[in-house]
C-alpha cells in the first residue's frame, strides 16, 4: 500500500478507465455531516433509521422534517477542493493534462448535488454528468402518481418552516399529512424525497455495473464502503485486476491491511488529499 504520488500518477497516466466512487466524506468540509460521525443523528434518531420507507410511512411528518433539515444544510453549502478536484477530472479537456486517453466517471453515494454544482463551477456547458446513485435531496417523487421532480424550494411547504431550527424548537412537531408536500392539484399526492432508502434499489444499477466492470482504477473518496452494493466496487475492479486508491481521514484498518485491495492509501481530508494527488 502506498501513498506515494509520483507512483499514482503514474498509474492514472497508464488507466484507460477510471472511476471514483465518493461518499459522506467528500462533502464534510463544506459543512453537510457524515453518517457516522457526530453529524449522523438527528434529534435523537440516527439517520440510517430515517432512510427508510418503513421510517416514512410510520411517520411522514418526522422523515420530512429530516430531509428538509438536511435540504436546508445543503442551501448553505458550497462545494469544496475535493468535489473540484473530482469535477476537473470528469471534463476531457482537463483530465487529458493528467490521464490522456482515458474515461473518468464519478458515482456518488451523496444526495447533496454538490458534484453536479462543481462541474458546472468549472464548465457550465459540460456534457459531464455524475453518477448520483442514492438520488438527489432537491428532487422528490409523488407517492401518488410516481412523478420525480427537481424541487429546491425552500422551505419545501409552510408547514415545514423553521422546523430546521432544533434549538428554536426543542419538541418535534407533528405534523398532518395534508401540510406535508403534496404534489400539484389535481393529483395532490404525498411526496417523498427523491433518494434511494435502504431496501430500494439504486438508480442507473445497469450503467454503473458496466462501469465498474470495465475500470482499471477505482478512486475510493471519503466513504466508509458500509453500505452496498458501492461498498463492492472495490473489491470488484481489484478482482478483475484493477487499481484502487483510497482517500480517507482514518488510517487504514490494521487487520485486513495484509490482504486489503488497496494500491494507494492517501490517509488525510480529501479535500486536501485530493487535489494534492491529481494536480
Ligand atoms: C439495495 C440516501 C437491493 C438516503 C443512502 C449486500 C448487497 C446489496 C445490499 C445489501 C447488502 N447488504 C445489506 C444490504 C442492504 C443495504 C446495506 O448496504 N445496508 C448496510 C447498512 C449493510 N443496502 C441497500 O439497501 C441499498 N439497496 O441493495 O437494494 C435491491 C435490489 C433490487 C430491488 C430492490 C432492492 C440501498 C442503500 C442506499 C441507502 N441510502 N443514502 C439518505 O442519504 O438519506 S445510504 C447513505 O449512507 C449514503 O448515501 C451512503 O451510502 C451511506 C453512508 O456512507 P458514507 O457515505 O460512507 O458515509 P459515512 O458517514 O459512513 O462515512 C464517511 C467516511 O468519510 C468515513 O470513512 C470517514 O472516515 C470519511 N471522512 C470524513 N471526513 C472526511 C473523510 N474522508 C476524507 N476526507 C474527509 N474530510
Amino acid at each position: 500500500m502506498s501513498s506515494d504520488i509520483q507512483a499514482f500518477r503514474a498509474v492514472l497516466r497508464e488507466s484507460r478507465n477510471i472511476i471514483a466512487v465518493a461518499g459522506a466524506g467528500l462533502s464534510a468540509a463544506s459543512g453537510i455531516p457524515t453518517f457516522r460521525g457526530p453529524g449522523g443523528f438527528w434529534r435523537t434518531y440516527n439517520a440510517v433509521d430515517l432512510a427508510t420507507p418503513e421510517a416514512f410511512e410510520e411517520n411522514p411528518s418526522r422523515v420530512w422534517q429530516f430531509y428538509h433539515y438536511r435540504r436546508e444544510v445543503v442551501k448553505k453549502a458550497q462545494p469544496n477542493p475535493a468535489h473540484l478536484a473530482l469535477g476537473l477530472l470528469s471534463i476531457p479537456k482537463h483530465r487529458q493534462l493528467i490521464a490522456p486517453n482515458t474515461t473518468f466517471t464519478l458515482i456518488t453515494q451523496n444526495i447533496d448535488g454538490l458534484s453536479t454544482r462543481a462541474l458546472h463551477h468549472i464548465d457550465p456547458t459540460t456534457e459531464s454528468k455524475v453518477i448520483e446513485m442514492h438520488g438527489r435531496l432537491m428532487e422528490t417523487i409523488c407517492t401518488a402518481c410516481g412523478e420525480r421532480k427537481s424541487n429546491d424550494d425552500s422551505p419545501i411547504c409552510p408547514a415545514l418552516a423553521g422546523t430546521e431550527d432544533l434549538v428554536a424548537n426543542r419538541f418535534e412537531a407533528d405534523i398532518p399529512l395534508e401540510e406535508l408536500p403534496r404534489y400539484p392539484a389535481p393529483c395532490k399526492g404525498l411526496l417523498r424525497p427523491g433518494v434511494v432508502w435502504f431496501g430500494e434499489e439504486i438508480l442507473h444499477t445497469e450503467k454503473i455495473d458496466s462501469i465498474v466492470n470495465a475500470a482499471d482504477l477505482i478512486l475510493v473518496v471519503g466513504t466508509s464502503s458500509t453500505v452496498y452494493p458501492a461498498a463492492g466496487y472495490a473489491q470488484q475492479v481489484s478482482d478483475n485486476g484493477g487499481k484502487v486508491a483510497i482517500f480517507n481521514v482514518d488510517p487504514p484498518d490494521e487487520e485486513d491491511s495484509e490482504e486489503s485491495q488497496d494500491d494507494f492509501y492517501f490517509m488525510g481530508p480529501c479535500e486536501e488529499t485530493l487535489p494534492m494527488a491529481l494536480f
